[in-house]
């Protein structure tokens, strides 16, 4: 876990970052309030907060009443860490928006247990988000945490003017595979295939489960060329009969499976929509399916 050290005075901050260290913890520090938001707002930025009050440009509580405006990067906890020890500043740091309030100098062990309870919070807040968000069954997003990211993709095409693609797969005759295999391998097979998806994909790329053996993929900074491709290499790792997706069931063949693709693209266009793009993306799977199966159409 990464702890963001906040504090002005240059003893104070290596005597707590030496301490943090020490309890097994990464750490970056600020100065002030401004520069600690300027770190809470990048990428992979630290969930819990140890800041001093009194700091030029923006103090502690300031900085506290900002976080807790921030809607990127999850919950951030912090430990207001300051010299003043009355009630009625204490009572104003809780209010501000602090999750703890110590007094300088600190007890080691207390601040030690203190920020254990930190990184439990934030510990609990990523489980709670890392379930709410994906699919039970194969791991992908759901269909909701996909739309989620889907639209932040879509703002980003739009302001930076890069195309955005979106490739609907639908497995062909599932129902077959249930109705000769049963309900679990039917199971194994969803499972094995978004494991195809995934490999066929970029890291930044993302899967999600629209509904029972459907699934969408989102391919950031792509045109509707590129996302064909994608999907064309999805198609074939799907089909390639020399790895079947799954092991044979007693008494039967190896399990082979295709599945037919539609890709669509979003150019930025402030007119266009999110349900627009799923319509032509729709549109594309279901050509693919009247034209025979196992085809990409775009
Ligand atoms: P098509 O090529 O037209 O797509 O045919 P299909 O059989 O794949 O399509 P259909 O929509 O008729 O059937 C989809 C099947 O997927 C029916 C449903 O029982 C099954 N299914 C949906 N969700 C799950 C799941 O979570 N697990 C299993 N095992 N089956 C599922
Ligand atoms: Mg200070
Ligand atoms: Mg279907
Ligand atoms: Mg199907
Ligand atoms: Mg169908």
């Amino acid at each position: 876990m990464k702890i963001l050290i906040v504090e002005d005075e240059p003893i104070s901050k290596r005597v707590l970052e030496a301490n943090l260290l020490d309890w097994g913890y990464d750490v970056v520090t600020a100065s002030d309030g401004r520069e600690a938001l300027e770190i809470l707002q990048s990428p992979e930025a630290p969930s819990l907060v140890i800041s001093d009050w009194v700091m030029p440009r923006m103090d502690g509580l300031t900085l506290c009443r900002k976080i807790r405006k921030m809607t990127i990067n999850g919950y951030t906890y912090v430990i207001l860490l300051t010299a003043k020890e009355a009630k009625a500043d204490e009572i104003k740091g809780l209010e501000a928006g602090a999750d703890d309030f110590l007094t300088k100098p600190f007890n080691r062990q207390e601040l030690k247990y203190r920020t254990r309870i930190g990184e439990r919070i934030i510990n609990l807040e990523r489980r709670i988000l890392k379930l709410a968000n994906t699919d039970a069954l194969t791991g992908v997003l759901n269909r909701r945490a996909f739309m989620e990211k889907m639209h932040v993709e879509m703002a980003r095409s739009r302001r930076e003017m890069t195309p955005f693609s979106l490739v609907l797969c639908d497995i062909d005759h599932f129902k077959e595979i249930n109705d000769t295999h049963g309900h679990q391998i039917g199971d194994a097979v969803l499972q094995a295939f978004t494991k195809r998806l995934s490999a066929a994909v970029r890291p930044y790329d993302f899967i999600g489960r629209y509904g029972g053996e459907e699934f969408l993929i989102g391919l950031p900074g792509t045109d509707l060329a590129e996302a064909a491709s994608a999907a064309q290499r999805m198609r074939k790792s799907t089909e390639n009969t020399d790895s079947p997706l799954i092991d044979a069931p007693e008494g039967y063949d190896a399990i082979c499976i295709t599945a037919s693709f539609g890709a669509a693209v979003y150019t930025g266009d402030a007119e266009d929509t999110s349900d627009h793009l799923i319509k032509r993306v729709d549109d594309a799977l279901y050509r693919a399916k009247r034209e025979g199966r196992n085809l990409v159409c775009v």
